[in-house]
Protein backbone atom coordinates (compact mmCIF):
# COMPACT_ATOMS: atom_id res chain seq x y z
CA UNK A 1 0.00 0.00 0.00
CA UNK A 2 2.71 2.37 1.00
CA UNK A 3 4.70 1.44 -2.27
CA UNK A 4 1.49 2.07 -4.13
CA UNK A 5 0.86 5.38 -2.53
CA UNK A 6 4.54 6.38 -3.15
CA UNK A 7 4.43 4.98 -6.63
CA UNK A 8 1.45 7.33 -7.23
CA UNK A 9 3.15 10.18 -5.93
CA UNK A 10 6.32 9.95 -8.00
CA UNK A 11 4.62 8.74 -11.18
CA UNK A 12 2.93 12.25 -12.15
CA UNK A 13 6.16 14.61 -11.62
CA UNK A 14 7.78 12.31 -13.79
CA UNK A 15 5.37 12.22 -16.88
CA UNK A 16 5.47 16.33 -16.25
CA UNK A 17 9.92 16.07 -16.83
CA UNK A 18 9.63 13.59 -19.70
CA UNK A 19 6.64 15.83 -21.79
CA UNK A 20 9.12 18.74 -21.24
CA UNK A 21 12.13 16.60 -22.10
CA UNK A 22 10.17 16.04 -25.32
CA UNK A 23 9.11 19.13 -25.89
CA UNK A 24 12.75 20.80 -25.43
CA UNK A 25 13.99 18.27 -27.89
CA UNK A 26 11.62 18.88 -30.35
CA UNK A 27 12.32 22.59 -30.01
CA UNK A 28 16.32 22.03 -30.50
CA UNK A 29 15.23 19.55 -33.49
CA UNK A 30 13.37 22.15 -35.28
CA UNK A 31 16.31 23.38 -37.47
CA UNK A 32 15.66 27.41 -38.22
CA UNK A 33 16.77 27.20 -41.26
CA UNK A 34 14.56 25.38 -43.74
CA UNK A 35 15.19 24.32 -46.81
CA UNK A 36 12.46 23.21 -49.29
CA UNK A 37 12.12 22.53 -53.22
CA UNK A 38 15.43 22.64 -54.20
CA UNK A 39 16.19 21.53 -57.66
CA UNK A 40 18.79 21.61 -60.76
CA UNK A 41 17.87 22.07 -64.09
CA UNK A 42 18.31 18.65 -66.49
CA UNK A 43 20.34 19.72 -69.50
CA UNK A 44 21.26 18.44 -72.49
CA UNK A 45 24.60 16.15 -72.99
CA UNK A 46 26.63 18.49 -74.36
CA UNK A 47 25.92 21.72 -71.37
CA UNK A 48 28.80 22.04 -69.27
CA UNK A 49 26.72 23.80 -66.82
CA UNK A 50 23.41 23.93 -65.55
CA UNK A 51 21.07 26.03 -62.51
CA UNK A 52 19.51 25.32 -59.53
CA UNK A 53 16.94 26.60 -57.34
CA UNK A 54 15.59 26.37 -53.99
CA UNK A 55 13.61 28.08 -51.43
CA UNK A 56 15.25 29.17 -47.63
CA UNK A 57 13.58 30.44 -45.13
CA UNK A 58 14.75 31.37 -42.00
CA UNK A 59 12.66 30.89 -38.89
CA UNK A 60 15.23 32.28 -36.35
CA UNK A 61 15.15 36.32 -34.83
CA UNK A 62 18.86 36.46 -36.31
CA UNK A 63 19.58 37.52 -39.96
CA UNK A 64 21.16 35.25 -42.22
CA UNK A 65 22.63 34.80 -45.87
CA UNK A 66 23.77 32.29 -48.29
CA UNK A 67 27.13 33.11 -48.99
CA UNK A 68 28.60 30.13 -50.88
CA UNK A 69 27.42 26.86 -52.08
CA UNK A 70 29.30 23.64 -53.14
CA UNK A 71 28.28 20.23 -54.68
CA UNK A 72 30.55 16.70 -55.71
CA UNK A 73 29.06 16.95 -59.29
CA UNK A 74 30.53 20.34 -60.50
CA UNK A 75 34.07 22.25 -60.47
CA UNK A 76 32.15 25.74 -58.93
CA UNK A 77 29.20 27.08 -57.93
CA UNK A 78 28.40 30.63 -58.08
CA UNK A 79 24.78 33.16 -57.04
CA UNK A 80 23.56 34.53 -59.65
CA UNK A 81 21.17 37.08 -59.86
CA UNK A 82 19.13 38.27 -63.01
CA UNK A 83 19.33 42.13 -63.64
CA UNK A 84 17.87 44.30 -66.55
CA UNK A 85 20.12 46.32 -67.86
CA UNK A 86 20.27 47.62 -71.88
CA UNK A 87 17.05 46.46 -72.27
CA UNK A 88 18.46 42.99 -71.59
CA UNK A 89 17.60 40.54 -69.20
CA UNK A 90 21.34 39.09 -67.74
CA UNK A 91 22.15 37.62 -64.55
CA UNK A 92 25.60 38.50 -62.86
CA UNK A 93 27.13 36.81 -59.84
CA UNK A 94 26.01 37.57 -56.25
CA UNK A 95 28.52 37.36 -52.68
CA UNK A 96 25.85 36.30 -50.60
CA UNK A 97 21.74 36.05 -50.85
CA UNK A 98 20.43 37.53 -47.77
CA UNK A 99 17.53 36.06 -45.86
CA UNK A 100 16.67 38.35 -43.23
CA UNK A 101 14.96 37.20 -40.41
CA UNK A 102 11.60 35.62 -40.54
CA UNK A 103 12.00 35.19 -44.18
CA UNK A 104 12.38 33.29 -47.30
CA UNK A 105 14.89 33.66 -49.84
CA UNK A 106 12.95 32.08 -52.87
CA UNK A 107 15.67 31.01 -55.93
CA UNK A 108 13.72 30.43 -58.83
CA UNK A 109 13.91 30.83 -62.41
CA UNK A 110 13.90 34.72 -63.45
CA UNK A 111 15.53 35.66 -59.69
CA UNK A 112 17.83 34.23 -57.91
CA UNK A 113 19.73 30.99 -59.10
CA UNK A 114 23.09 28.88 -58.36
CA UNK A 115 25.14 28.19 -61.69
CA UNK A 116 26.87 25.07 -61.70
CA UNK A 117 30.25 24.94 -63.51
CA UNK A 118 32.08 22.20 -65.14
CA UNK A 119 30.09 19.62 -64.27
CA UNK A 120 31.72 16.38 -63.56
CA UNK A 121 28.53 14.10 -64.84
CA UNK A 122 25.32 14.61 -66.77
CA UNK A 123 22.22 14.81 -64.14
CA UNK A 124 19.72 12.59 -65.46
CA UNK A 125 16.01 13.36 -64.77
CA UNK A 126 14.62 12.67 -61.11
CA UNK A 127 18.93 11.73 -60.19
CA UNK A 128 19.59 13.68 -57.03
CA UNK A 129 22.35 15.83 -56.15
CA UNK A 130 23.44 17.30 -53.16
CA UNK A 131 24.37 20.76 -51.86
CA UNK A 132 26.19 21.79 -49.57
CA UNK A 133 25.26 25.25 -48.46
CA UNK A 134 27.47 27.80 -46.44
CA UNK A 135 25.72 30.69 -44.34
CA UNK A 136 26.56 33.90 -42.95
CA UNK A 137 26.44 32.62 -39.11
CA UNK A 138 29.12 29.92 -40.36
CA UNK A 139 26.59 27.53 -39.90
CA UNK A 140 26.05 24.81 -43.20
CA UNK A 141 23.52 22.42 -44.57
CA UNK A 142 23.29 19.67 -46.89
CA UNK A 143 20.19 19.63 -49.18
CA UNK A 144 18.84 17.32 -51.94
CA UNK A 145 18.28 18.30 -54.77
CA UNK A 146 16.50 17.05 -57.62
CA UNK A 147 17.21 17.15 -61.55
CA UNK A 148 13.83 18.36 -62.97
CA UNK A 149 13.54 20.16 -66.29
CA UNK A 150 11.07 22.60 -65.29
CA UNK A 151 10.22 24.22 -62.18
CA UNK A 152 7.85 22.03 -59.78
CA UNK A 153 4.09 23.97 -60.31
CA UNK A 154 3.17 25.49 -56.71
CA UNK A 155 0.09 23.89 -55.18
CA UNK A 156 -2.51 26.75 -55.77
CA UNK A 157 -5.04 25.64 -52.95
CA UNK A 158 -2.38 24.06 -50.37
CA UNK A 159 0.32 25.41 -49.11
CA UNK A 160 4.03 24.03 -50.60
CA UNK A 161 4.81 20.54 -48.75
CA UNK A 162 7.61 21.12 -46.16
CA UNK A 163 10.39 18.35 -45.74
CU1 LIG B 1 23.29 32.42 -63.73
Amino acid sequence: MIANTMYKALRLPSLVIITLFLFVASCRNQDPIQITDAWIRAMPPSQTMTAGFLRIENTSPQDNALVAVETAMADTVEMHEMVYENEMMKMQPVPRIAIPAGQTAQLKPGGYHLMLFGLKSQPAENDSVFLTLYFEDQSTRIAKAFVRKTAQQEPKTQPAATE
